[in-house]
């Protein structure tokens, strides 16, 4: 028995971790097992790695080191929760993953898409995810929602030109696949993007059991 890998992904602020629960919700009412998950992070380890991938530090992280430790993070929780869960048949919904790396230490810090490619490929093997959904928002929308919480990480720290390379990068990563990702306009009220949720539930459903 094999699940279904489902990973959420889009700039700052997009609304990922509010609709994760949403969707899981959807998903179990509909009888499925749902684990929800998120990276960098997802186990003991790979959430102390986190805290030092987002601890804003007076000394610079370079980009070679953070690419590694996502990697590093990701090695763990694949290993010990997203393959086993697959493995028992779950629906696996992570709040981050590969594209997201694509996306920041590509797009964002400029590290070539060839050596990120060569680090999935070591660390994946062939495993991607079966549906992406990018909610997708202007840079300044999203960044006021993020500021609004008060506090930021290291990311949070960055500029907008950052962020408008971050939210190019998805997009472009959409189009080159559009079998695999859905793009969310995640600017409208909450209750509109849901309601594209419930749209897309019956159709992840029926990829389930079909
Ligand atoms: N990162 C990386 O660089 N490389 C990698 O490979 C990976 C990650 C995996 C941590 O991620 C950082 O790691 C991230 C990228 C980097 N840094 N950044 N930036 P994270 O996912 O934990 O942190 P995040 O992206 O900063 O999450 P976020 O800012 O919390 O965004 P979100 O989860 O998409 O948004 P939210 O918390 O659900 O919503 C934000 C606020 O907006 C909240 O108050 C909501 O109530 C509100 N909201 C949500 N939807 C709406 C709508 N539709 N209308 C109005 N208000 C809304």
């Amino acid at each position: 028995m094999s699940g279904l890998f489902i990973t959420l992904e889009g700039p700052e602020g997009a609304g990922k971790s509010t609709n994760r629960e949403y969707l899981a919700e959807r998903l179990r009412s509909g009888g499925l097992p749902v684990l929800l998950s998120r990276e960098p992070g997802g186990t003991p380890l790979a959430e102390r790695i986190r805290e030092l991938l987002l601890a804003p530090s007076d000394e610079p992280m370079a980009s070679d080191t953070e690419l590694l430790l996502m990697f590093a993070a990701r090695a763990q929780h694949l290993q010990q929760v997203i393959r086993p869960a697959l493995a028992q048949g779950q629906i696996v919904i992570c709040d981050r993953f590969t594209d997201a790396t694509y996306a920041y230490q590509g797009g964002g810090r400029g590290v070539s898409e060839a050596r990120i490619a060569q680090l999935e490929t070591f660390v994946q093997g062939d495993l991607r995810p079966d549906l992406t959904l990018v909610f997708d928002l202007p840079v300044e929308v999203g960044l006021a929602r993020a500021a609004a919480r008060g506090r930021l990480d290291r990311f949070e720290q960055e500029g907008r030109g950052f962020f408008e390379a971050v939210r190019q990068a998805y997009l472009q990563r959409a189009e080159c696949h559009p079998e695999r990702y859905r793009i969310i306009d995640a600017s409208q009220p909450l209750a509109v993007v849901q309601q594209t949720l419930d749209v897309l539930v019956p159709q992840v459903l029926e990829r389930v059991r079909g």
